[in-house]
């Protein structure tokens, strides 16, 4: 039994012996033949994760390094986690080749729409922001966060994307949606220096030290909180002021929750009144999941993902809520959760 089922089962187990407990978007390019030719012939639903890592234009040399180093990272968390992969931007360009922009689409295009095996799309190099539109800037013609928010519209499955980018905020509210998490490296499309945290995150995303709840694996939410907290420890030892802050939305409303509002990986700051906080969706899905997660069906983890969900909400309401209730509330979803956790494991 892995720490996350046992610590459920073991506070199961003392809820129950205490019961009495008181933009105007430019028009999208017509599809070009093989992203339609794709199209048409992508599964309906997924039946294993798969990770677009897509390398920007590095510009200098140093940065180059930087972010092909990043990349190095994201492909071997995501081969070792058993997500199929596909890399965009390392081969030298050949004459007569699509641009990296037309093999993004394509490969976006053979993807499978729905299912509950997560697509993660990672871009990692340089981002501009003119005050209107907001890119990614690849070898070639640059994307635009509206053509990507065009080319994921027909997606339900789960997405994690990521723009580690440098002006990468405008992405946020442009992908947003259920089911969605998107981070961006920066809060304002108007941050466009360099951003460091690209580099931590690839650092964090498959890496054990940023288990922060010792499960045996690094959620999303993990390792963005773990890479903005080596940005602010950066910007802190070099004694310079900062020029980037990282945001996580994962319930599909377009906002942003900065890293330092967590403790551990709950969120302790409360947002302002209507906004509901991010992190919950994005601690459960992971680059390299555990042996213990990757056991669970997929049934049994839709499952608890909507049991979660549901406790998340609740700790939200505590405080409108009359004590005893939310107790009681809380102490049938982690039964609930304990006896999802042991059918799982009788294989019922
Ligand atoms: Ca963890
Ligand atoms: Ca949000």
């Amino acid at each position: 039994m892995n720490a996350r089922r046992a610590w459920t089962c073991l506070l199961a187990t003392l809820l129950v012996a205490s019961p009495g407990r008181t933009q105007s978007p430019e028009a999208a390019p017509a599809a070009t033949s093989a992203s339609a030719a794709a199209a048409a012939a992508a599964p309906a639903r997924a039946t294993q994760p798969t990770a677009i890592v897509v390398l920007g234009a590095g510009g200098e040399t140093p940065y180059e390094e930087t972010f092909a180093k990043q990349a190095g990272l994201w492909k071997d968390g995501a081969v070792r986690g058993g997500a199929r992969l596909v890399f965009i931007g390392e081969e030298a360009a050949v004459e007569g080749a699509p641009d990296d922009l037309t093999r993004l689409k394509t490969a976006l295009a053979a993807e499978a729409r729905g299912g509950t095996e997560p697509l993660w799309l990672v871009l990692l190099g340089h981002g501009t922001f003119d005050g209107r539109v907001a890119k990614f800037n690849l070898r070639g013609p640059d994307l635009t966060a509206t053509e990507l928010a065009l080319d994921l519209q027909p997606f339900t499955r789960p997405l994690v994307i990521i723009n580690a980018a440098s002006a990468s905020a405008p992405f946020m509210n442009l992908l947003k949606g259920p089911d969605r998490i998107v981070v961006t490296s920066t809060r304002s499309g108007y941050q466009q220096n360099y951003a460091r945290f690209g580099l931590y995150l690839a650092e964090a995303i498959a890496d054990p030290r940023g288990d922060l709840d010792k499960d045996g694996q690094t959620s999303v939410l993990e390792a963005y909180i773990s890479a903005a907290q080596s940005v602010a420890e950066f910007y802190k030892t070099e004694a310079r002021l900062a020029t980037e802050h990282a945001l996580l939305d994962d319930n599909g409303d377009g906002r942003g929750t900065p890293a330092d509002w967590f403790r551990g990986v709950r969120a302790v700051r409360r947002p302002a009144e209507g906004v509901a906080l991010d992190g919950t969706r994005a601690h459960q899905l992971h680059l390299l999941p555990s042996a213990a997660e990757r056991a669970l069906s997929a049934e049994v983890r839709v499952k608890r993902d909507e049991i979660e969900r549901e406790i998340a909400l609740l700790r939200e309401s505590k405080d409108r809520m009359l004590i005893d209730e939310y107790y009681r509330q809380l102490e049938a979803k982690f039964i609930e959760l304990s006896k999802l956790y042991q059918a799982a494991e009788r294989g019922t």
